[in-house]
């Protein structure tokens, strides 16, 4: 790590407020350069102490950056990681308050219930499989707390990996009984599609975020516990979206989740 404590519960606080009081900010690697990915996560980490210490819940875990050619984009091999808070959660078919957030952005994603702990380094898709108690249609809002989404690897990791709400709706279904990488997805904003794609778009199967994320948090001496929730990643680019609007996806086989922008 190159950041003292100090400074890294600086910069969860900096962070953090700026979710809470939707402004944006400029990426902070433009003040710490030689911020490493120890330190990143340790400001996630710290944004999560401070949500905890407030009486929040963790309600479950993310995976972000996982398609293919996004990856490549952003010159990384793996996702990047962060939690879900229970203030994050819109109720299905419920209102999210736009003035609440910066710029956001609602990305379709297949969402994973475990039932028993996943552990890793070495975990595999059919681990994850056989530890899913059922999968469901999420759509997440993520909201980045810099500036025109301009950001890097680190500073996005540090922000939660831009995470600030989702819902999940639909019908759960045993993971087993159907093809993840060929569930097709439609998203409409206002009736009209704007997004499509499949589950194959994470990571070749969307099984293979969650191996990831245990993978990820094993190299930590953590583990992923049974019941948690987790937003394997979005399947087809994120589309803006403003008060007035209304979202819904239709996901294979799982039915359809929605949310409105008041
Ligand atoms: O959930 C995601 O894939 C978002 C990760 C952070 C990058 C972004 O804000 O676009
Ligand atoms: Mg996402």
């Amino acid at each position: 790590m190159s950041l003292d404590t100090a400074t890294i519960e600086a910069l969860a606080a900096h962070l953090e407020d700026c979710e809470q009081q939707a402004h944006d900010t400029l990426k902070i690697t433009l003040d710490h350069p030689d911020m490493d990915w120890a330190d990143a996560y340790a400001v996630q980490e710290g944004i999560r102490r401070r949500k905890m210490a407030r009486g929040a819940r963790i309600v479950g875990l993310k995976a972000g950056l996982t398609s293919f050619a996004k990856m490549r984009q952003m010159g990384i091999e793996t996702p990047i990681f962060g939690f879900l808070a229970d203030s994050f959660a819109v109720p299905d078919a419920g209102q999210c308050r736009h003035a609440e957030l910066i710029h956001p952005k609602a990305e379709p994603e297949i969402v994973f219930v475990t039932k028993a702990p996943l552990a890793g380094p070495g975990c595999t898709i059919s681990e994850v499989l056989a530890a899913t108690d059922f999968v469901l249609p999420g759509i997440e809002i993520i909201d980045s707390r810099y500036r025109d989404f301009k950001f890097d690897l680190k500073s996005v990791v540090a922000d939660n990996c831009s995470s600030s709400r989702f819902v999940v709706g639909g019908i759960p279904r045993d993971p087993r009984a159907l093809d993840l990488r060929t569930t097709g997805v439609v998203m409409e904003k206002n009736g009209q599609v704007v997004a499509l794609g499949a589950g194959a778009a994470v990571l070749g199967h969307p099984a293979n975020a969650v191996a990831m994320l245990a993978n990820h948090l094993g190299l930590r001496g953590e583990t992923i516990p049974a019941g948690t929730l987790i937003l394997s990643g979005g399947l087809t680019e994120a589309v803006s979206v403003q008060a007035g609007d209304h979202v819904m996806l239709h996901m294979q086989g799982m039915g359809c989740t929605s949310l409105a922008f008041v």
